[in-house]
């Protein structure tokens, strides 16, 4: 498409949107049930629109904002058992394991820089790896696809610059034996990062209300730093990825100075430059406005939705669940998969099955009425 000479009516050009965007999938067609994100909460969305132009590249010129910034950094802290923490909302969780992978690399004297993390990990730490020019060394799963803690004892070297423990697998929402992991790092010297960025707005929730889910938070000595996703079950609209480190040196590792800013000079830890200050009043408006006990009855729907969901496959003659759920994710299998798959997707299902399994993710927005249409569709497909 040519750039245009001249422009159009506004009328005109919403019109055009829309009629191009109608194709898409939305949070409100009842229809995605594989996908990490949901319909941000209408307060969040109200607040992202009315401080649309508040940039943190520049906080100088909002001081107001980084205030908010350091005080959702505060809130986060706090939920994951840290009196004071040091960290930023960013991009999302790909961007808050690469700052994470970032600092330690950068804190480290190797120079053959070595990550171990576990085959379930999210392929942001592909990227890091590849940007960073950390080797990646991947860690053997258990049958129950948490890591296994002594392959990735066996897999310390001198060049091994921190650990990754999953709190909340991509696929299967799976939390790795977070403690020993957190034994094992002490016990060698080595920093811990936990990517919580699914399981860090569920866990704390999930264990209030009786759920039996390892510790994974800063409770543990040996985690320096979690991933935490306001963009995911935090409710907040896209982007908002967290990232919290236990200490400031990891922040200034990464810190680069930005001298000529119109709000002064300020040492920038984030990838990106400027960005965008409205997701991060959004995200502290969320947080004061449902609260603990907010997000808890969030979780709490989700997790039983969940439960209710296993169940039903369970009864089913030709489908089978992964493992049993621990978070509020369902993974099964079926026979003829990608036929399955191909014929949901056909019946308009917003679901995927590359890992070799369907994944369900039961966020804010799946509802059971959703389900009970699904499964039907589902058993006649079977
Ligand atoms: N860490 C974990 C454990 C993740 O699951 C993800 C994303 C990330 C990090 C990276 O987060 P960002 O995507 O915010 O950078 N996991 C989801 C997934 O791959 C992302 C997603 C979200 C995919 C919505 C699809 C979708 O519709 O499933």
């Amino acid at each position: 498409m040519k750039f245009p000479r001249e422009g159009r009516p506004r009328e005109e050009v919403l019109e055009m949107l829309e009629n191009i965007t109608s194709i898409d999938l939305s949070f409100s067609s009842d229809r995605i049930l594989g996908s990490m994100c949901t319909m941000p909460h209408p307060l969040a969305i109200e607040v992202f629109c009315r401080y649309i132009d508040r940039n943190l590249g520049d906080p100088g010129l909002h001081p107001g904002t980084r205030r908010i910034e350091k005080e959702v950094i505060e809130m986060l802290s706090d939920l994951l058992h840290l009196e004071k923490g040091y960290g930023h909302i960013v991009s999302g969780g790909t961007e808050a394991n690469i700052l994470a992978v970032r600092a330690f690399r950068n804190l480290s004297d190797s120079e053959r820089p070595e990550l171990i993390l576990p085959k379930s990990a999210h392929f942001s730490f592909i990227k890091a790896g590849e940007m960073l020019g950390v080797k990646l060394i991947w860690a053997e799963l258990n049958p129950d696809y948490t890591v296994d803690v002594r392959d990735v004892e066996a897999k310390i070297s001198d060049n091994t610059i921190g650990i990754v423990g999953i709190a909340g697998t991509t696929g299967l929402g799976v939390v790795d034996d977070i403690p020993a992991l957190s034994d094992l790092a002490r016990e060698y010297g080595i920093p811990l990062h936990v990517d919580a960025a699914f399981g860090g707005f569920v866990i704390p929730f999930a264990k209030a209300l009786g759920y039996d889910i390892p510790d994974f938070d800063f409770k543990l000595k040996g985690v320096e730093s979690i991933t935490i996703d306001p963009h995911k079950m935090g409710m907040a609209p896209i982007p908002a990825g967290g990232i919290v480190f236990r200490r400031k040196k990891y922040l200034k590792a990464i810190s680069v100075l930005a001298p000529y800013l119109a709000g002064g000079k300020v040492w920038q830890a984030t990838i990106t430059g400027t960005r965008p200050g409205a997701s991060v009043l959004a995200v502290w408006a969320l947080i004061r406005h449902l609260g603990f006990e907010g997000y808890k009855e969030i979780v709490r729907r989700a997790m039983e939705l969940s439960r209710w969901f296993a169940g039903e496959i369970k009864k089913m003659q030709n489908a089978w669940l992964v493992r049993e759920p621990v978070l509020n994710i369902v993974s099964f299998k079926t026979k003829n998969l990608s036929r399955v798959e191909r014929a949901l997707k056909a019946k308009g299902w917003g679901i995927s099955a590359h890992r070799g399994y369907i994944r369900i993710v039961f966020m804010p927005h799946v509802t059971k009425s959703m389900l009970e249409m699904f499964l039907k569709d589902l058993r006649g497909v079977l």
